[in-house]
């Protein structure tokens, strides 16, 4: 047997009282509050077992000691992470007498307490270690391999089935976890792949010669092979941030990324960018803590702004190029087509905002903004060719926002003159409770004509778009708000753009309708429109997607009828079915009528199928992560047509059901 002994230093005095709530606090309180622990208890709180599994692995490889990740997507929908690490250690575990191995799975946060001298990066969001999984799984399995020998021990909801036992001898080393996630908790216990692979290619990205793999064994080609994957990046964020514009179709304006790395030996903060200008309007910066995506920001993100508007302004002044732009420079327009990619590692990250992804760390601010600073000056003295580049398209953009205020205020000083600020075309909606309301933005006069006669016009509120809206992934941006149907949305939903601080801040604490419902027909026409309103919501009212206020309407594809009996089908799948159903499987005896547009349904058929809350079905648009919502929109938005008709005839990925 292992002699070796795992200390656990001893908590400071100070935070002693916590850390023994903490250790008090059993895998119990997990079971009873999973939600508390890992976000939620839907499709989120499941995958989010394998980050909590896959994070430990990649602190093993940041602490230098691991190199391959793989992911297994069982058959029964169990999962397996191996890693190739130090394996968890196995020794007596010298204050609870027993395994530490033991110790790590069935004690809330005792994970990071073992290796005083490497603080834990990863952790997830919630932090909450390899324990949680454990309580969370009806059975889970690990095996280390460790001092020549392999270990295991087996669980079912967190309790051990056995001491933890040697199996073998190996001379590798490495911990496998497998577990069996507890569909008693979970809403569902149907692992996706998209999602787990898009998780695994941004850790690939983040932490670069780490090679990831990801198996999914439901999911065999003719030959018996199973589905897999392999992440691996050698430039990390330098290759996320090209890979980030490449998919979008953005063109370079710089030949190369800039990049910088510091490690603030002080606050143990550890710093990454890598950013590059292109030629579009959009700014594109993703940042990250931990691995976490931060998509509220925070110090990380105020210092990386810090930096790039003061050192490129003190370069143009300082090299006169100012001197002729007769508009005044903001720090805003420094960053209009700039992509990048600002990772952090932060020993004791404070996690603030109403996601709790904006950081609060108030040293980080100056580390970052040192760190850039440095390599940017450099930069801009080594390239002046670059620099001039870069100069010239930022007093572009300080001369189009003079442009877009005017247009923008022109939109407020409209809505002002045409009484109540309400567009002719709306049909409001006769309750004023935002809560209880909805504006349904309908695709075509006629089909708005149908809507508005089938609506329950209490709480319901029909603004019908003409034709295709603008296309804002193209267009800048005072020309958005010359555009009537951008007007209309944005005056009918009441929403404020645009403070003297902040020009393009939303004020939404006017949103008149909390449920914004995109209702368009269900053909590839239908769908090009709904991708046009959502990429305008997406780039303008991004609020309203994060708190969950975008749906998707779902009118029916088909009606199958015979005689007096007749019913609605989504799909090819239920039109079968019905067809079984009805006629008995002799579908001649049937009639299937296949609706291309909403304006073949009467006002009863819309209300009955699409509009009525307890019959319809919406889909609700979420943001799982910023930067891949952005590749889908400049991908749909962008020039090239192939993918995004591929895109659009197989749907959007990024609506979930909601009853
Ligand atoms: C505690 C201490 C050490 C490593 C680990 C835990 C560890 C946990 C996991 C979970 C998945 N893979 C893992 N690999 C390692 C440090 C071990 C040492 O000091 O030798």
């Amino acid at each position: 047997m292992s002699t070796e002994t795992t200390v656990i230093p001893e908590a400071p005095k100070a935070n002693y009282g916590a850390d023994s709530i903490q250790v008090l606090e059993g895998l119990e309180a997990v079971r009873k509050r999973p939600a508390m622990y890992i976000g939620d208890i839907g499709i989120k709180g499941l995958h989010h077992l394998v980050y909590e599994v896959v994070d430990n692995s990649i602190d093993e490889a940041l602490a230098g000691h691991c190199k391959n990740i793989n992911v297994t997507i069982n058959e029964d929908n169990s999962i397996t992470v191996e890693d190739d690490g130090r394996g968890i250690p196995t020794g007596m575990h010298s204050k609870e007498n027993r395994s530490a191995l033991e110790v790590v799975m069935t004690v809330l946060h005792a994970g990071g307490k073992f290796d005083k001298d490497s603080y834990k990066v990863s952790g997830g969001l919630h932090g909450v270690g390899v324990s949680c999984v454990n309580a969370l799984s009806t059975k889970l399995h690990v095996t280390v391999k460790r001092d020549g020998k392999i270990f295991e021990q087996e669980y079912a909801t967190g309790a051990p089935l056995y001491p933890v036992r040697e199996i073998g001898t190996s001379a590798d080393h490495g911990t496998t976890i497998q577990f069996w996630p507890d569909t008693s908790i979970f809403i569902t216990g149907i692992y996706n792949k998209e999602i787990l692979e898009s998780r695994l290619r941004e850790l690939a990205y983040l932490n670069r010669r780490i090679t990831i793999s990801i198996t999914d064994l439901r999911e065999k080609d003719e030959n018996g092979n199973p589905y897999s994957k392999t992440y691996y990046s050698e430039g990390g964020i330098v290759e996320f941030v090209e890979m980030v514009d490449k998919n979008a179709n953005r063109l370079p304006l710089i030949p190369r990324v800039i990049y910088c790395e510091g490690l603030d030996t002080g606050s143990n903060v550890n710093v990454e960018v890598a950013m590059v200008y292109n030629a579009g309007y959009q700014e594109n910066i993703f940042s990250y803590v931990n691995n976490i995506n931060t998509i509220e920001g925070g110090t990380h993100v105020a210092g990386f702004r810090r930096s790039i508007t003061r050192v490129f302004k003190s370069y143009g002044e300082k090299e006169g190029l100012f001197e002729k732009a007769k508009v005044a420079i903001e720090g805003d327009d420094f960053r209009e087509g700039l992509s990048a990619i600002i990772s952090v590692k932060v020993p004791e990250p404070q996690f603030e905002g109403q996601t709790k992804t904006k950081l609060g760390n108030n040293e980080v601010m100056g580390v970052v903004d040192a760190t850039l600073s440095r390599v940017l000056e450099a930069y801009l003295e080594e390239n002046p060719k670059e620099a001039k580049t870069i100069i010239q398209k930022v007093i572009l953009a300080a001369q189009a926002r003079a442009a877009a205020r005017k247009a923008r205020e022109m939109v407020q000083r409209k809505s002002v003159l045409t009484g109540g600020g309400l567009p002719g075309k709306l049909a409001d909606c006769s309750d004023k409770d935002p809560g209880k309301c909805e504006l349904f933005l309908v695709e075509g006069d006629s089909a708005g004509g149908t809507a508005k006669q089938g609506r329950d016009r209490s709480f319901q509120a029909i603004l019908p778009l003409r034709g295709k809206i603008l296309n804002v992934e193209k267009a800048m941006e005072h020309k958005i708000y010359d555009n009537e149907e951008i007007r209309n949305m944005f005056t009918a939903l009441g929403v404020k753009i645009g403070t003297p601080e902040d020009p393009k801040a939303l004020d939404i604490s006017k949103l008149r309708y909390h449920k914004l419902i995109i209702m368009t027909d269900a053909d590839v026409d239908g769908s090009h429109i709904a991708t046009l309103i959502l990429t305008f919501i997406f780039r303008y009212m991004k609020e309203l997607v994060e708190q969950g206020n975008v749906y998707i309407a779902q009118p029916p594809l088909y009606l199958v009828k015979k005689g007096k009996e007749q019913e609605y089908a989504w799909n090819d799948e239920e039109r079968k079915g019905l067809v079984q159903q009805i006629g008995q499987g002799k579908d001649d005896s049937v009639t299937i009528q296949r609706y291309k547009g909403l304006g073949e349904m009467n006002a009863e058929q819309l209300w009955e199928t699409t509009m009525n809350p307890l019959t319809r079905t919406l889909k609700q648009v979420t943001i799982e992560s910023a930067a891949e919502a952005d590749r889908v929109f400049s991908m749909l938005m962008g020039d090239e047509v192939p993918p995004r008709r591929e895109f659009i005839e197989t749907h959007a990925k990024y609506a979930k059901i909601d009853a």
